[in-house]
C-alpha cells in the first residue's frame, strides 16, 4: 500500500483548502508573469495576481475553453521553458486542431502519483499484474495507467489495444489480475473470453474503467462477466490525463486529487458558479503542474459534486459519474437528446449496451435511428416476438426522449467494437 497517501487523501477539508490556496496563489502569479496568453485574458477582465489570494477569489479568474487552447496552439499556453519538457499528449479531436498538452518530468511524476493512488484505491499492491489495454501513444490513457502501476511496484503488461485474442492469451498466461481499459473494450474483451470457454482461466480481480461515459447497469455487468469489481477513472488530457479523479472501493463517485486539481461546477450557459451538490459542467484548475496548468478549464462534462463522509476513510471531494458532455448533446428535431437517456432505456429492457445512433435529415427533417444488438437469447426468439421488443423499445426512447425513433434491432455483434472509445453517434446531417 506504498501510494495510499492518508496525509492527502484523509487530511481535513481546510488543510487541503490551505494547501489549494497557497498552491493557487503561486500558480497564478507564475502563469501572469510568464504566459502571455493568460496575462493578456486576465488583463481583459481586470484580474491581476494580486487579487487571487485563496480558493475562495477562483471565480475572478477568466475561463479557459478548447478554442483557447486551439487559438494558443502549439506554444502559446506553455508556462515551462521548452527545454524542461519531457513529453506531449494530444487529444484525438475530430475537428479542427489538436489539443497538444506538454509535460516536464516533475508533471509526470504527480501524474503517476495520481494514476498510483487510483490503483491502490481499486486494491493494487506490488503482487498484482496490471494489464493496461488503454491505447499507448498520444492518448494519455496507456503511458498514465503504466506511470501509476510502475509506482505502486506492480508487474505491468504495457499491452495496449488491439488485438483481443493475444489479450486474452497474456490474461491467462501471465494471471494478469487488474485489467486497465475503455468500459467498452472491456465488454467485448468479456464476450471474447467466454466464446473462447477462458472464463475460469482468467485470474481478474479488479478493473480500472474510464475515458468514456458508462452506467451501473454497465458495471454490474462487466462484474458479473469477468469475476472483477469494476472502479471508474476520470481525467482528461488537457488537464493532466486519467487520475483526475478515481473511485474508491465504496463505488459511490470519484474522489478529486483535490491537492492538485481545483474542480468547480458552474452554469453551462452564464459560467456562473453553482453550490456544491448541484448539476453542472465541471471545471478543473491544476495547482500543480509545471508546464501546462490550465486554469479554470471548461470541461464540457456535466456532472455534480459531493462532499462527504466516505467509508473508505478519503476525505476528498468526489464527483459523480459524468453522465454526458454539454457538448455531447444532440439536437433532434429541437429537442435535447443525450445519448446517455438512450443507453438508460435500452439497458432497462434487458438489451446489451451495443448500440448506436444515426442521425440523419431527410428532405429538412432530422431522423433518428437506433441500432440495438439483441443478446443471443433474444436472437432465437420469434420473427414476432422480435418486432414487438422493437415496438415496445420504440415507445419507451420516445416517452424518454419525447421524440419518435426508429428502432432497429440487430444481430449479436454486428455493431462494430472499438478498442478505445465506443463510437456511439454517427450524425449524417450537413448543417
Ligand atoms: O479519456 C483520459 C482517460 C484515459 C481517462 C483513461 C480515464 C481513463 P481524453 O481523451 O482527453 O482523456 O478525453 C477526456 O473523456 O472530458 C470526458 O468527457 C471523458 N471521460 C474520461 N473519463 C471518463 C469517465 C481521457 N470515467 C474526456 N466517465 C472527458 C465519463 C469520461 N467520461
Amino acid at each position: 500500500m506504498r501510494y495510499f497517501q492518508p496525509e492527502i487523501e484523509c487530511a481535513a477539508p481546510e488543510e487541503i483548502k490551505k494547501l489549494q490556496d497557497q498552491r493557487l496563489v503561486e500558480t497564478v502569479r507564475r502563469v501572469y508573469a510568464t504566459v502571455p496568453y493568460y496575462k493578456r485574458k486576465m488583463d481583459e477582465k481586470g484580474v491581476t495576481p494580486d487579487d487571487i489570494k485563496s480558493r475562495d477569489d477562483l471565480h475572478k479568474l477568466p475561463f479557459l475553453s478548447k478554442d483557447d487552447l486551439r487559438e494558443a496552439y502549439p506554444y502559446g499556453l506553455l508556462a515551462a521553458p521548452l527545454s524542461d519538457c519531457v513529453r506531449i499528449h494530444s487529444t484525438s479531436g475530430t475537428t479542427g486542431k489538436r489539443v497538444v498538452a506538454f509535460y516536464t518530468q516533475h508533471d509526470i511524476d504527480l501524474w503517476d502519483d495520481c494514476c498510483a493512488r487510483a490503483l491502490v484505491a481499486a486494491g493494487a499492491t506490488e503482487e498484482d499484474v496490471v494489464h493496461v489495454a488503454y491505447g499507448y501513444g498520444l492518448f494519455t490513457g496507456g503511458m498514465g495507467l503504466n506511470g501509476g502501476a510502475h509506482r505502486v511496484g506492480c508487474l505491468t503488461l504495457p499491452m495496449s489495444s488491439g488485438n483481443t485474442e493475444r489479450q486474452i492469451q497474456f490474461m491467462c498466461d501471465l494471471g494478469s489480475t487488474i485489467l486497465c481499459c475503455t468500459p467498452s473494450y472491456a465488454e467485448f474483451l468479456a464476450e471474447t473470453i467466454e466464446e473462447m470457454g477462458l472464463r475460469g482461466a482468467i485470474k481478474l480481480k479488479a478493473g480500472i474503467f474510464g475515458a468514456e461515459a458508462w452506467s451501473e447497469e454497465m458495471r454490474a455487468r462487466l462484474q458479473e462477466k469477468l469475476g472483477i469489481k469494476a472502479y471508474d477513472i476520470y481525467g482528461l488530457t488537457e488537464i493532466i490525463g486519467p487520475g483526475v479523479a478515481f473511485e474508491c472501493s465504496e463505488q459511490s463517485g470519484m474522489h478529486i486529487n483535490e491537492d492538485h486539481f481545483i474542480p468547480e461546477i458552474i452554469d453551462p450557459n452564464t459560467g456562473e458558479v453553482l453550490p456544491e451538490g448541484e448539476k453542472g459542467e465541471l471545471v478543473f484548475t491544476c495547482i500543480t503542474k509545471e508546464a501546462f496548468p490550465l486554469l479554470r478549464y471548461r470541461t464540457r462534462d456535466i456532472c455534480v459534486l459531493k462532499r462527504e463522509k466516505c467509508a473508505c476513510g478519503r476525505t476528498l471531494l468526489k464527483m459523480a459519474k459524468p453522465m454526458g458532455r454539454s457538448d455531447d448533446m444532440l439536437i433532434i428535431r429541437g429537442v435535447n437528446v443525450f445519448p446517455s437517456q438512450i443507453e438508460t432505456v435500452l439497458i432497462g429492457c434487458g438489451f446489451s449496451g451495443n448500440y448506436q445512433i444515426v442521425v440523419d435529415r431527410v428532405r429538412h427533417t432530422d431522423t433518428l435511428e437506433v441500432l440495438v444488438e439483441l443478446t443471443p437469447e433474444m436472437f432465437s426468439d420469434t420473427v414476432k416476438k422480435i418486432e414487438h421488443r422493437e415496438k415496445e423499445l420504440a415507445e419507451k426512447l420516445k416517452s424518454m426522449l419525447g421524440i419518435s425513433a426508429k428502432v432497429t434491432l440487430v444481430a449479436p455483434k454486428s455493431i462494430a467494437r472499438s478498442e478505445g472509445k465506443a463510437v456511439r453517434v454517427i450524425d449524417k446531417r450537413k448543417i
